[in-house]
């Protein structure tokens, strides 16, 4: 049997998988969000996506921090990788798998990867002497150190490193610099943004060393195959999530042709990882390389870094109670350009929210379907005489989502939704001029074509806006009746016809997306 899905062209996009050693905060959220509206974009384009998120649970972190609280290391996975589930089903990720780097067919494909690095004769073993940051799971050079408040020694990101010494595996990362220059300067999409892109670059032009690529000190990790009491450096597991998830390493596996991924999309603190280490590795093991790797920026709790000594990491779940799911998607989206860092406060939520979605976007909705319910009893307005103002009110809500697409496939995320509000306040001000509920004893047919043009509108910037806001966009078109199979369809106005003809009714509808209070606690 033929299946549609399974001839569209393939995509696949992962995050980063989440270290489980503490709850999940604000910026584990953002990214899943951001992640989530594309992967729901590029499946209302018609793309046969695959989307990954997960847990990254294996290293030295995760076992200092079930120690810590006095657990065996497995359980404490099991129990904190639960939060990073629980959180992306509330958030609406729409992901197709949840991996953890303890399941059973992980375990195979790190270990496949490792061999084939074997194979390629990158691995050697070796005596380690170096710095180890254990907050980032890293190596560093003595020259990238920097000194910290008395001189205590700190990673470039600001976190303690101690002196380890130890046998491990070696990878050969000094052969692949000119590959891996070759490959910036072949691809200029594969490391995007262009900062991020650019300190890659400097990064590699500045020499690779070998990376220690196993542990001895510990055994929480994969196994290195063949080397009892070596565990793989946990990066190397991590990145293979992604291969996993396409069965690697078996060709024929059911999901191996969403490999090569379309886009990794990662914080910009871990880009280094995935724009050297992964490529390299997988050049090493002959296997084909992701296309591209977008490092987004931070979400600061006004202005500041978050972290738990500061004292300000906000529960995410905690901010879905105050503002409801909707709202946070589109705040993170909305409020902060992609790539670069962006600042929430609880004021910043409510303004943009009630401003955009709730007065702009609800509103229009909300008046526009009440009215017709009041005025039509619900039916849909059959068209009346029209004027230019109808045809131009389109032609720039058309413009809107194409707009919005335009940026959506560019991952310029807030550039989209932005031209998205435009065609709402197009809407707005249409209606303002137009006026219906003045037309209804004076001009009931000039009414019939106002109303009409405003519920075309409705529903092309509701299908546009889908993947953002999911729950009240997708009440808007159900109170239009708009079934599931024509959510992708923006442009298909044989759908008024239909609906007239059938004899559609609306019901009294309720508003898709509330307005919010300002929490007096949470400010
Ligand atoms: O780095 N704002 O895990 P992680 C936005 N396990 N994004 C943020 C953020 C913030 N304030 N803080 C962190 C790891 N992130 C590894 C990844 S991938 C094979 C292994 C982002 O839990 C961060 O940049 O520390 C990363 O992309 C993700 O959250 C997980 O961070």
């Amino acid at each position: 049997p033929r299946n549609p899905a399974r001839m569209a062209e393939p995509y696949y996009i992962t995050t980063a998988i989440h270290y489980p050693n503490g709850r999940p905060h604000i910026g584990h959220a953002y990214e899943m969000v951001a992640a989530d509206v594309i992967a729901r974009f590029q499946r209302q384009a018609g793309r046969d996506v695959l989307f990954q998120t997960g847990t990254d649970e294996h290293g030295l972190k995760m076992a200092q921090a079930a120690r810590a609280r006095g657990l065996e290391t497995r359980a404490f996975a099991d129990e904190m990788s639960s939060h990073f589930s629980v959180m992306a089903d509330r958030f609406q990720i729409s992901y197709d798998r949840f991996i953890r780097t303890v399941d059973a067919d992980h375990y195979a494909a790190s270990q496949a990867i490792w061999q084939a690095m074997v194979e390629a004769g990158d691995l050697y073993l070796d005596r380690y002497e170096g710095w180890y940051s254990v907050r980032d799971e890293a190596f560093y050079d003595e020259k990238e150190l920097v000194e910290g408040e008395g001189g205590a020694k700190l990673s470039p990101q600001g976190t303690p490193v101690e002196w380890t010494a130890e046998e491990t595996w070696f990878f050969r990362l000094s052969r692949y610099q000119q590959p891996l220059l070759d490959l910036y300067a072949a691809n200029p999409d594969f490391i995007r943004p262009e900062s991020r892109r650019n300190e890659v670059m400097r990064f590699v032009e500045g020499g690779l060393s070998d990376l220690s690529v196993s542990r001895t000190s510990f055994d929480w990790g994969v196994p290195v195959p063949g080397s009892p009491g070596h565990v793989m450096y946990v990066w190397v597991d991590a990145l293979t999530n992604y291969l996993t998830g396409t069965g690697y390493p078996n060709k024929d596996a059911e999901k191996a042709r969403y490999w090569p991924a379309d886009l990794h999309l990662i914080g910009k603190d871990i880009v280094r990882f995935h724009a050297v280490y992964w490529p390299a590795f997988l050049m090493s093991a002959k296997i084909p390389l992701p296309k591209s790797v977008f490092g987004h920026g931070f979400l600061l709790s006004r202005g500041e870094k978050m972290s738990k000594s500061l004292g300000n990491v906000v529960d995410p779940m905690e901010l879905a109670d105050l503002f409801g799911i909707d709202a946070l998607r589109y705040f993170f989206l909305r409020e902060v350009s992609f790539g670069q860092d962006g600042s929430y406060s609880a004021e910043a939520i409510v303004t943009r929210v009630n401003a955009e979605l709730a007065n702009a976007f609800g509103n229009l909705a909300q008046r526009t379907l009440s009215f017709i319910v009041k005025n039509l009893g619900g039916a849909l307005p059959e068209a009346g005489r029209s004027d230019p103002a109808d045809a131009m009110l389109i032609e720039e809500v058309v413009v809107a989502c194409a707009g919005l697409k335009a940026g959506f496939s560019d991952l310029m995320l807030s550039q989209g939704i932005e031209s998205w509000i435009r065609g709402v306040y197009a809407c707005n001000q249409y209606i303002d001029v137009q006026a219906p509920w003045a037309l209804r004893k004076t001009d009931p047919e000039r009414m019939h074509a106002v109303l009409g043009t405003l519920v075309r509108a409705i529903r092309m910037l509701a299908i546009a806006i889908l993947p953002v806001v999911p729950d009240g966009a997708g009440r808007v078109l159900d109170l239009l009746g708009v079934e599931q199979r024509d959510h992708a369809a923006i442009d298909d106005d044989g759908w008024y016809a239909r609906q007239s003809e059938a004899g559609f009714r609306l019901d009294t509808p309720t508003p898709a997306f509330p307005r919010l209070e300002a929490p007096v606690e949470a400010a």
